[in-house]
Formats: C-alpha cells, structure tokens, sequence
C-alpha cells in the first residue's frame, strides 16, 4: 500500500507558503511539482557526470552518453515500447506533434488528404497539423463530441473517409477530462488505413501505458507533466514508420556523412536528435520514471479518481458551480465555471488562501468556443494531491462567492 499523504513530503516546493498559507497547488495538468528524487538529479548530472553526449572519447562524456541513453530504455519501459531505439527525445509534446506533423505529413500528405483530430484538442495539436495541411493542400478536420464531453464514436467514425490518413487525438483532454478508448480508436485507424497519433499529454502521467496494447503507431508527452523538468519530452513511434520518415531539423549527431552538395543521415532515433540534446533534463526525467514506477502507474490511478471523486463531491456544494465535462471515467481535471464570476478573477481571489488554478482557454480556443465560452477554471491533480487541497478550494470559493454575491 502507498501512503500518498506521506508523498507530499517528497516535493519540497509544497512545503513553501504562498501568500502565508499552506499551498494547494492543483495545477499539475499545467506542469508538475518535482520530487527531491528529480532534483538530486539534476544536481548529480551536473556535479559528477557532466559532459556532452555522443561525441567526446573521454571519461565525463561517456558517463553523460551513457546517463542519457539510460533513459530511453526508462521511457521504453514506461510505456511498454517494444525497443528503446523507437524513443525520441524532444524538448516535449509540442515538439514531437511538430516532427510527426512536418516529418511524416510532410513525406506522406497530399493534396485532399485529410487529417481528423477533435474539436478538444491542445493547439499543439491543432496547429502543427493546420500548418502541414496548407502547405500540402491537405484538409484539417476535427470531429465533434457528446455534449457531457465524452467520445462520441458514431460522430468520430462518420467523419472518417477513404481520404482519412492521419487521426490524431489526446488520450486524455486537458480541459473535460475525458479519457479517450484508445483501442477503438486504434481499429477505427486501421480499417481507414490512417497514421495514429496518441498526445498522451495529459495521460501517462495519471495511469499505466501500453502502446502495443493501444497499437498506435505514435505517442507523445512531455516530461515536465510527469514531474521531471521542462524542456524534454518523447515521441515514440513505431520502428517501421519512423525508419520511412524524414529527418525534421538539420545538425550535428543526426547525420552519417555530410557533402557541401548533400548529406545521409543516422538510423531513428539520432535522425530526428539534432544538435545537443537536453542532457541533464533527460537524466532528470529517467529519474521521474523511476519515482512514479516505484509507486507503480495503477496506483497512482487509483488514488487520484478517488480524489477526484471526493473534489467533486466537495465543489458540488459550492454555488453557482457549473463542471465543464463530465464524462464517466474522467481522469485528472475538473474544469468549471462560478455563474457569472470571471475564471481570472477566481483564480486571482483565490490565490490569496494559497490555492493554485489555471483560468483561461487552456489552449484549446475551438473547445471553447463549441462550448460557448471564452474560458473556465480548472483545477487538476497530481500524487501529491490530497483531500486537504480540495477543502481549501471549496473554502476558498464559498468565498468568492461571497465577494461577489454580497
Ligand atoms: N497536449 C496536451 C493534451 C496538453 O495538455 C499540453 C499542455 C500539450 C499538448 C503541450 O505540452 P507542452 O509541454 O509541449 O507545452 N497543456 C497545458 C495545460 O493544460 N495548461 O498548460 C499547459
């Protein structure tokens, strides 16, 4: 058994007072506090094995070559990969949507071909693929959904045409919450013969991943999610199709013999590793992998739909209160609206008990407008979540009410 209460101890930026209150941080979906565990880390890749990778014949970069390649057998364990060599290290999901969008769309798109995404997509992944689109005269189609924010199969599926040949969507939005059926998604993809692309964002960070089991042939996420540090992230992708792709950016350690004229290039996955990587930041990663492992993904999962339960239960009782997304089964967020209260000015009033929220768009400005919003708030878990965070949300906005009603 895990104790989770015991966990928050491990992440020394909750132990920090804001505004001289006790911090509810319930803003992870945005990006996650890290452990002592991550830090060390960090520390340990600059103070003793600190060198560029892939490169130097000498003791400190093959420690580095060594540290960082490590990792991707880390990632190829998280997620169930079938080999660490079908792991790409990007400076995170918006990159690696990037590099599938350009490297694959850009060989692979025509004119006419269609790319079907949802309308509660991330602008991540939205406009890398309208971008690749216009420039191949391809068309970006986004299927609508129920109105609780759930997947709606029949509607997804009518959307789909022999010119379907990318379908890219999140395995969990980050605005409902709702947990896409990524295994009938996967076979909706392979009947039209499309590309499947996973932004797995806002997944691998609340339960277990298996790709082969999803069988789709790319999955992508960020690593300052899934409490290591920013500026490094994965797309994985399937050995076969990114053999076949492009590389995405030009550079050092991704070539094998470079002419003035023209250049070959590396084997997947130094391709698509132009330049110097984030070194220290992938360690660091490696180093989140093994902290959520340890704890193990199942129970992670378990602990946060129980305290989602318990959130919403607690914000029920506030009034005004409107959840945005209420799908069976969702994971991670719970988004809302307070009757007539801007989402900025909770955020703001609320701030001042130590509660943090994300208020906005949350980047996916044609979900918000498909709900007739402009923006709403949005509190979202992580490990070190507890029923504590959630007393001092609904506290906190009985307040605001308060304010605003008075
Ligand atoms: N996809 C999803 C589903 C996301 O939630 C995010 C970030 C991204 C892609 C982009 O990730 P990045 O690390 O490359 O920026 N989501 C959020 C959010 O919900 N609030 O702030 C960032």
């Amino acid at each position: 058994m895990v104790d989770f209460a015991a966990l928050r101890d491990d992440f020394p930026i909750l132990h920090k007072p804001v505004h001289g209150k006790r911090l509810a941080y319930l803003d992870s979906a945005a990006s996650s506090q890290k452990p002592q565990m991550v830090l060390d880390a960090l520390q340990e890749a600059y103070g003793t094995h600190y060198a560029n990778v892939h490169r130097g014949l000498h003791y400190l970069s093959e420690a580095a070559t060594d540290a960082y390649e490590a990792v991707r057998q880390k990632v190829a364990s998280l997620i169930n990969a079938p080999s660490p060599s079908e792991v790409i290290f990007t400076s995170g999901a918006t990159m690696s949507l990037n590099l599938i969008a350009h490297s694959w769309g850009g060989a692979n798109l025509q004119e006419g071909d269609e790319i079907l995404i949802t309308i509660a997509e991330h602008h991540a992944n939205i406009v890398p693929w309208q971008m690749v689109a216009q420039q191949k005269g391809a068309k970006l189609i986004a299927a609508p959904m129920a109105e609780d924010g759930s997947f709606d199969k029949a509607a997804f599926a009518a959307c789909i045409t022999e010119r379907t040949k990318v379908i890219s969507l999140p395995h969990v939005s980050n605005v409902l919450g709702t947990v896409y059926p990524l295994t009938e998604i996967a076979a909706l993809a392979r009947q039209a013969g499309a590309l499947f692309v996973v932004d797995g964002c806002q997944g691998v960070v609340h339960m277990p991943v298996d790709v082969q089991e999803i069988d789709c042939d790319f999955y992508v996420f960020s690593g300052h999610k899934l409490y290591g540090p920013s500026g490094i992230g994965v797309c994985w992708g399937k050995a076969d199709i990114l053999a076949d792709m492009p590389p995405f950016l030009g550079g050092g350690d991704m070539i094998d013999d470079v002419e003035i004229e023209r250049s070959t290039y590396a084997p997947p996955p130094a391709r698509f590793e132009a330049g110097t990587p984030p070194i220290a930041e992938c360690i660091g990663l490696g180093a989140a992998i093994d902290y959520v492992q340890q704890i193990g993904m199942a129970a992670i999962r378990d602990h946060e739909m129980s305290l989602l339960r318990y959130g919403t239960q607690r914000l029920s009782e506030v009034d005004g209160i409107t959840f945005i997304g209420t799908a069976a089964g969702k994971s991670g967020v719970i988004s809302f609206t307070l009757d007539e209260v801007h989402p900025h000015d909770i955020s703001t009033l609320i701030d001042h008990d130590g509660v943090a929220i994300r208020a906005g768009h949350h980047c996916a400005q044609p979900l918000m407008k498909s709900l007739g919003l402009s923006s709403t708030a949005r509190a979202s878990v992580g490990i070190y979540s507890c029923e504590e965070d959630f007393d001092a949300l609904t506290e906190a906005l009985h307040k605001v009410n308060r304010i605003f009603k008075s």
